[in-house]
């Protein structure tokens, strides 16, 4: 057999990227960027290449792997999901189903499977002890843009390729590739808004590589974005620099916003931020006096004690400024597929509400179905009525992604019965009774329903298997409709086709029970039928995209977009630069923009009363590197190669005071826990902060490759008692530590 090429998006990370991959036989021989790509152009990053190492590396799970006499055996399928159904049925009997915990991960969000079978599955478990790393990540953006806007995914995105001013702050694309904004090639798009003449500004505690490249770094001190951000506002509002232009129109509240924010000056906020009064006036008037201008926030304003407030101030900044939905400023994709604020009735709907219920243990809000990660290992841990006694972990590592770490992994090592879809044997998965193999990303299809909703272009691509599945090997789509049926009572006898059509008609009739959808009142049945002979994501897929808004409307726009026409262009369908969509694009209940919404006028009080707590002493923040992927490309011998990438970075002045030397090792300690690390110091982190990067600690796993790299786990130092109060999600950077010199090894 000749060698062949086939096109395929790469699944690693938010930004994209068409891979070209050259298989001869079964064997992956390489992967290099697609030229032609609509929206990469031919960019890779070096984590490509892990696509094919994922392919061969022998430690990847291929069978079931069952728990007998205490070591994980491999089984065949049918033994597999017989375990899942006795062990899930046992606790369900004994202790209801409120003794069920689900926790999906992220790679839930880059695929297929997740993207339309993960819902099914969770609702199926019927327990409100539903998990995921959104509330490690970027639950406070749902938040706020919830509130403002109507819908949780209704994000804008910076329009990068023809903004005069792009405002970073807590992001670091050039080593993350873009998050929540979904942009292949950030180095060449941000070279390129320089070389027109536009200006960079990054905010962050760290010179990160985004920052070198920048025309401004503002350092600031962890967690006070919202602050920065609230006094830039105010500023605006003091100098008459408030210009929303022709968005007046659409937007409610900016008065209340005013005298929310008027207390929070530049001079109140200089001594928490770090960064001193005039800078902050300054940016304030480059950003109003920019021809355009954007705001753009992301894990380092999410994952801190204000970041639903930060991640608000961010769309304030925007809109105040005349920025939000104007070609060059903060704009809202309209995405081919799935995304909520392009079906329906346009420019109104129901709003957004949560705390629908609480956690048991802590009281914490539900938000978007789920409740806090942080919550989970004390739903555990903690006695009593309702504890969760059962866990099934989806695409997670929660034992190296969730704060507290040390006492999680305590807490899952006691649980009845543990259930694990996964692709590798590790620090969480290595605890469960049953653990359920995914195919590696080239034996299935992709589409990106998820991130080609917050992408700076409007545009899709679909690609199909490059390779065939093994023999008898479920795709992983197929694997959560099982779990859904098993846990819904249906079993592992009932035919997967059937589950899959009734996944398949419900959908459809959401679709048309909608009010405003293009099929609205159209008999299903025919919908149906038009759909076939399609089956699993493949049919989902094809329903929302002729249901989106460049689709056929089956039949009603004949020329428009269907899963067969997209098929016809494996390089990706541009569908064109993103286009103002205000009003349309909402879903409040005023039909406008709410800048300010009680919940998060109500939050200033506790950002006014952290003035006054002039935190000193050293506090931990988090980094990501180019060829790392969290916590699970470390088995991948290219990427991590080379020096030791698990290091506390430590400012000179911070490292003289404590005797600590580049090289040498530190006890680093907090409230939770400690972790002793390679010291690397240097003048790129501001005094009074470290920075140790997550998804290290590698141990007791399969994985043979990542065991020879172990670093440490950081989240045994991060405290899970801190939360941001309106989205539950994790304070995972600004955490108080202490950090001490250990003897030479
Ligand atoms: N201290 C600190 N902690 C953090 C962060 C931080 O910045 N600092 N970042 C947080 C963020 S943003 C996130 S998103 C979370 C991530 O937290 P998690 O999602 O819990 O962890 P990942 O490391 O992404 O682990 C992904 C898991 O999915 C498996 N996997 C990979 N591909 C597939 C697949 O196709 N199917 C299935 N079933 N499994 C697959 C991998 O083997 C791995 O076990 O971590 C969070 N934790
Ligand atoms: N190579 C690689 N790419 C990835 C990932 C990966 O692990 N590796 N993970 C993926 C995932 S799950 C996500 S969510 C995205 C995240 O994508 P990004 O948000 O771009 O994440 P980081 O690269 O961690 O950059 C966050 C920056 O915030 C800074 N920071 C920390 N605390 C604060 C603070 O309080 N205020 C401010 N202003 N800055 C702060 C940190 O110093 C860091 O430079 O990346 C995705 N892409
Ligand atoms: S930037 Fe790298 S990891 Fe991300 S999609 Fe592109 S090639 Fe894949
Ligand atoms: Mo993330």
């Amino acid at each position: 057999m000749p060698d062949r090429t086939a096109l395929r998006t790469c699944p690693l990370c938010e930004a994209t990227c068409g891979l070209e991959v050259t298989v001869r036989e079964r064997e992956v021989i390489s992967v290099r960027g697609d030229r032609e790509d609509v929206f990469s152009r031919g960019y890779v990053c070096p984590k490509a290449v892990g696509v094919a190492a994922l392919e061969r590396d022998p430690d990847r799970v291929r069978t079931p792997l069952v728990r007998r006499d205490g070591e994980l055996r491999p089984v065949g399928w049918e033994e597999g999901f017989a375990e899942v159904e006795r062990g899930l049925g046992a606790v369900v009997a004994g202790h209801g189903r409120q003794a069920l915990a689900v926790y999906a991960g992220n790679p839930n969000a880059h695929g297929i499977a997740g993207a339309f079978y993960l819902s099914h599955m969770l609702r199926a478990a019927g327990t409100p002890n539903i998990f995921s790393a959104s509330t490690l990540d970027q639950m406070p953006k749902h938040i706020s843009s919830g509130l403002m806007f109507g819908a949780p995914l209704t994000i804008p995105v910076p329009d990068v390729d023809r903004t005069d001013h792009l405002l970073i702050l807590g992001a670091n694309p050039l080593e993350s590739n873009g998050s929540l904004m979904t942009a292949p090639d950030m180095r060449g798009r941000l070279r390129r808004l320089r070389e027109r003449g536009g200006r960079l500004v990054v905010v962050d505690p760290r010179r990160s590589r985004t920052a070198e490249d920048a025309d401004e770094h503002v350092a600031i001190r962890p967690g006070t974005d919202a602050h920065l951000l609230a006094a830039m506002a105010s500023t605006l509002f003091a100098e008459g620099l408030v210009a929303p232009g022709r968005l007046a129109s659409h937007l409610s509240g900016v008065e209340e916003v005013r005298a929310a924010l008027a207390a929070l000056t530049p001079e109140a906020v200089a001594p928490v931020c770090r960064v001193d009064a005039a800078t902050i006036r300054r940016l304030a008037r480059e950003l109003a006096a920019a021809p355009t201008a954007a705001v753009y926030g992301r894990i380092g304003t999410c994952t801190q004690e204000f970041g639903t407030l930060a991640s608000w101030l961010v769309d304030v900044l925007n809109a105040l400024t005349g920025n939000l939905d104007r070609e060059g400023g903060a704009m809202f994709p309209a995405a081919a597929a799935g995304a909520r604020n392009t079906v329906g009735v346009p420019g109104r709907g129901r709003g957004f509400v949560t705390g629908r219920w609480r956690s048991r243990v802590r009281g914490l809000p539900e938000v978007l179905g789920e409740l806090p990660s942080a919550c989970l290992a004390e739903e555990i841990d903690t006695p009593g009525e309702g504890r969760v006694r059962a866990l099934i972990t989806c695409a997670g590592n929660p034992v190296l992604s969730h704060p507290d770490a040390g006492r999680l992994e305590r807490a899952i090592a006691g649980l009845d019965f543990m259930v694990s879809v996964d692709i590798y044997v590790n620090e969480t998965t290595r605890h469960a009774d049953v653990v359920l193999p995914a195919p590696a990303p080239l034996s299935r299809s992709h589409y990106d329903l998820l991130l080609l909703q917050l992408a700076v272009r409007n545009i899709a691509h679909y690609s199909p298997p490059v390779l065939p599945l093994d023999p008898g090997t479920p795709d992983e789509w197929e694997v959560l409709l099982r779990l859904g049926a098993i846990l819904g009572g249906q079993g592992t006898a009932a035919p997967l086709e059937a589950l899959d059509d009734a996944v398949a008609a419900q959908e459809v009739e959401r679709s048309v029970g909608l009010r405003g959808s293009r099929v609205e009142g159209r008999d299903p049945a025919e919908l149906l039928a038009l759909l076939a002979p399609r089956r699993g994501p493949e049919r989902l897929l094809d329903l929302h995209l002729r249901v989106g808004p460049y689709g056929d409307g089956f039949g009603e726009a004949p020329e428009g977009l269907t899963l067969e026409r997209l098929i016809a262009h494996p390089h990706g369908l541009d569908l064109g630069p993103l286009r103002p969509r205000l009003p349309d694009a909402l879903r409040t209940t005023s039909g406008t923009v709410e800048l300010a919404p009680a919940p998060l006028l109500a939050d200033l009080d506790r950002l006014r009363g952290s003035l006054e707590r002039l935190a000193g002493g050293l506090v931990l923040v988090g980094r990501r590197h180019l060829r790392s992927n969290n916590s699970w490309m470390h088995n991948v011998e290219v990427l991590v190669r080379g020096p030791e990438r698990c290091t506390l970075q430590v400012h000179p002045d911070d490292a003289r005071e404590r005797g600590l030397v580049d090289g040498g090792r530190a006890r680093v300690g907090s409230r939770v826990g400690r972790v002793d690390i390679v010291v690397e110091v240097t003048d790129a982190i501001m005094p009074g902060v470290v920075s140790i990067p997550h998804g290290w600690g590698h141990e007791g796993t399969a994985m043979r490759v990542a065991a020879a790299h172990p670093g440490v786990n950081v989240n045994v130092l991060v405290d899970g008692g801190m939360v941001d109060p309106l989205s539950g999600n994790a304070v995972l950077n600004g955490v108080p530590v202490t950090v001490e010199a250990l003897p030479a090894a």
